[in-house]
């Protein structure tokens, strides 16, 4: 698939499936094809690679604000990666090193679950980092003034500020929010998937005993090239 089309994938339905797309070129070298790389100095000594590896792990109370810390083996909520951040990095790519059949990977856009967020809500929403810190600063659940429908969620790094921002965790938490997502499957090696992180939210199911060993690649862009390759 063509730069143009896969540009065109992430401005309609907010993300790009691609099966074994690829295989034999590192996740670093896909991404780079693709756009900018988010630097990855901005992970302040969380990782000294762009790409980071995402294996199921169980809950450990010692790493409460990571995910895998917090929720181990079980569902990740719809969320946005890196929400409390002034800006998200705007792409991530998910590509599968070791998949399994058993474990999906949530999507939830703008046609489906995000459309029963009332826009008038999102419009108004503030947030602010759950991080402990006497100066709460407040941010717009809009990532970006210019982006339309742009959103950030996330349970664990942010909290609700005002009623409308009160109003969209609820909605986000109910069951036909939940009933309106997309389940990807992330089998086979170099299975990619390109994800808007300011136009869809993301989340994972279960980790089943015998899915302990996946393993995917992740890495953060900011931007797409404009030339068609
Ligand atoms: O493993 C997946 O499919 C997604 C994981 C994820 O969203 C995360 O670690 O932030
Ligand atoms: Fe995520």
């Amino acid at each position: 698939m063509k730069t143009v089309e896969i540009r065109a994938g992430l401005e309609g339905e907010g993300f790009v499936f691609l099966r074994e797309w690829m295989r034999g070129t590192s996740t670093e070298d896909v991404a780079r094809t693709l756009g900018e790389v988010t630097d990855h100095r901005l992970f302040a000594g969380l990782t000294d690679s762009a790409v980071h590896q995402l294996r199921p792990k169980p809950r450990n109370h010692l790493a409460p604000n990571r995910y895998y810390g917090h929720f181990g083996f079980g569902e990740y909520p719809p969320h946005t990666d890196l929400a409390h951040w002034i800006v998200p990095p705007r792409y991530l790519m998910l590509r599968v090193r070791s998949g399994g059949n058993q474990v999906a990977t949530h999507i939830y856009s703008q046609a489906g679950s995000l459309s029963l967020l009332d826009p008038l809500l999102l419009g108004s929403a503030i947030f602010a980092s759950r991080q402990a810190s006497r100066t709460i600063v407040p941010f717009p659940m809009k990532v970006c003034k210019e982006t339309p429908s742009s959103i950030r969620w996330d349970p664990l790094f942010i909290q609700p500020i005002n009623d409308s921002a009160k109003a969209c965790a609820k909605a986000i938490n109910s069951a036909e929010f939940r009933n309106m997502r997309l389940e990807l499957i992330l089998e086979h090696p170099a299975d990619t998937l390109l994800i808007d992180n300011w136009r869809t939210l993301h989340g994972r199911g279960n980790v089943t005993p015998e899915s302990e060993g996946r393993c995917i690649d992740r890495i953060y862009l900011d931007s797409l090239h404009d030339h068609a390759g």
